[in-house]
């Protein structure tokens, strides 16, 4: 560690006076020299501590209502001037500058105004100029000032200082450098998000280029913003931004797709698959799991694992959707498929993003393993006397796959490698299943022979019985509720088979 340099000079301005009390103290005690503005000079005054105004030291006072009240080349010239600069100590010499050593300031709570719902020149207000200017010239200067940009900080200030009586190492110093560059581009961001809101402006980019300012949130009131990068992700080739709820849908269908290794096209709504099929050519899939629900596609997400050819563009062409996501389009497939103005043509790059989860709860966030976990024909469990038929084995794991992919409660009916129906995000599992039957119903499939996945146990045998009176022949689940018996025991008596997976697939 560099030599401790002592700290015998001080700025002070802050616009919350909490927490500053035993910091003047501890300062007082080391025989620092304090210097503050209005309200934190009354405030440092009235508990009897000595300190001198910054107008003693400008000669000028607060003006324009408090906006110029620190900017003044006396100010900045004692906290950017290098001691160790022969040039800059004459200067300041010549000029009168008093160096400081400790700048302390809590700026003007913007972000909070706004959130009050606060007026336009209330808002204008609380930009802090000087304030901000002072945190950043600090941290320029982290060689020989300690800046300490929020009153969050007092804690350790005290620590540091109190540890050897107002003496400060340069990785201390430093360390609060980086708290100051922190807090300023925190406080332009908000800015910022100000100012775009007010004029629709929204180009945005973060020292890391990983932040996406969005055109707004799950709804237009809610402001909404990306961290990450989607140049990973995909190449955009044509349409509109991406928004908010395009990521959401974008993140479900990638998820998706990424399980299947046979050609694949799947249309996604609200995060859950509408419509779904494997084919061993695209334009049939594409028909099959249009087919699955042609209402719900309208203004979809569509995902396919397989490069798109002509044959189905013209197809998917006929369609009103809002995003295309595909490995690759042949050249007259891109070309018809631009021609809507609006809609969006991305090229995967890549299927694969393992890894964790988050979601912001609470005063917290939750992190998960993503759920990665997929099922294979070894690791079914058949536990009726019937088994399945290889055809059917193919389309429980079909269905199984669709069903860990949707919101629970989640019911996923199939046949033949396509959806023919589902129940998502219901809150029991017989609705689910009523859902999927009655969907399947209104798009005209016959579900004699299909099958059924659930991402849960079945909790009673009403599900299984009300599958089987729709047609259902092969049920796969994870088994483990204490009446598994029951659903067993009904299929068997029914000619049904069932396989247990013993992997719950919750999506909630
Ligand atoms: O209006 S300002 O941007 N102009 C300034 O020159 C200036 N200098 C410090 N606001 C300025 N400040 C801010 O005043 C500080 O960031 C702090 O929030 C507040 C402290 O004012 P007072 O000591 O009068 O309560």
């Amino acid at each position: 560690m560099s030599e401790k340099k002592q700290i015998r000079s001080a700025l002070i301005s802050v616009y919350h006076k909490d927490g500053l009390e035993p910091v003047v103290k501890l300062l007082n005690h080391c025989g620092v020299a304090i210097y503050s503005t209005g309200g934190t000079h009354r405030f440092i005054e009235s508990l009897g501590i000595p300190v001198q105004t910054v107008e003693s030291l400008t000669d000028y006072p607060s003006i324009l209502g408090g906006r110029v009240k620190t900017l003044h080349p006396k100010v900045f010239g004692g906290i950017l001037g290098r001691r160790d600069n022969i040039a800059d100590q004459s200067e300041m010499q010549q000029y009168g500058i008093p160096p400081f050593d400790l700048v302390i300031v809590d700026l003007y709570p913007f972000e909070k105004t706004v959130a009050s719902g606060a007026g336009h020149q209330e808002i204008i207000e609380k930009i802090d100029i000087g304030g901000i200017s002072l945190i950043r010239a600090g941290a320029k200067n982290y060689r020989d000032v300690l800046i300490v940009p929020d009153a969050k900080h007092y804690a350790e200030l005290l620590e540091i200082l109190g540890a050897d009586t107002c003496f400060v190492s340069e990785e201390e110093r430093l360390r609060f450098a980086a708290y100051a560059f922190a807090m300023s581009s925190h406080y332009d961001s908000a800015i910022f998000r100000y100012f775009s809101g007010l004029t629709g402006y929204r180009e945005f980019r973060q020292s890391n280029g990983n932040a996406h300012l969005l055109r707004y949130g799950e709804n237009p009131h809610q402001q909404g913003e990306f961290f990450g990068r989607l140049d990973e992700v995909f190449t955009q080739l044509h349409g509109k931004e991406l928004s908010y709820n395009n990521l959401l849908d974008l993140d479900a269908a990638i998820a998706l797709i990424s399980e299947f290794s046979t050609t694949t096209f799947a249309i996604i709504k609200h995060n859950n698959a509408c419509g779904i099929a494997s084919r061993e050519n695209l334009v049939d899939a594409w028909t099959a799991a249009l087919a699955g629900d042609p209402v719900s596609a309208y203004g979809g997400v569509l995902i396919t694992n397989a490069v798109v050819d002509e044959a189905t563009a013209s197809e998917i062409n006929k369609l009103f959707f809002e995003i295309i996501l595909a490995p690759g389009y042949e050249k007259n497939a891109l070309e018809l498929l631009q021609t809507k103005k609006n809609r969006v043509i991305l090229q995967a790059k890549s299927f694969d993003f393992q890894g964790k989860q988050f979601r912001s709860l609470l005063n917290g966030v939750l992190q998960q393993d993503k759920d990665t976990k997929s099922e294979t024909p070894d690791g079914l469990r058949i536990v009726t006397d019937k088994a399945p038929s290889t055809a059917e084995v193919a389309d429980l794991l079909f269905a199984n796959i669709v069903v860990k992919h949707s919101k629970s409660n989640a019911i996923v009916l199939a046949k033949n490698g396509q959806m023919l129906g589902s129940g998502a995000g219901q809150t029991s599992r017989v609705d689910a299943l009523k859902h999927a039957i009655e969907k399947a119903g209104a798009f005209g499939f016959d579900l004699k022979g299909a099958v059924m996945a659930s991402d849960a146990f079945f909790p009673f045998a009403d599900s299984v019985e009300l599958a089987h009176k729709a047609g259902i022949t092969a049920v796969i689940q994870p088994g483990g509720s204490v009446r598994d018996e029951d659903s067993v025991s009904y299929c068997n008596q029914h000619g049904l088979s069932m396989v247990f997976t013993g992997i719950r697939h919750f999506k909630h």
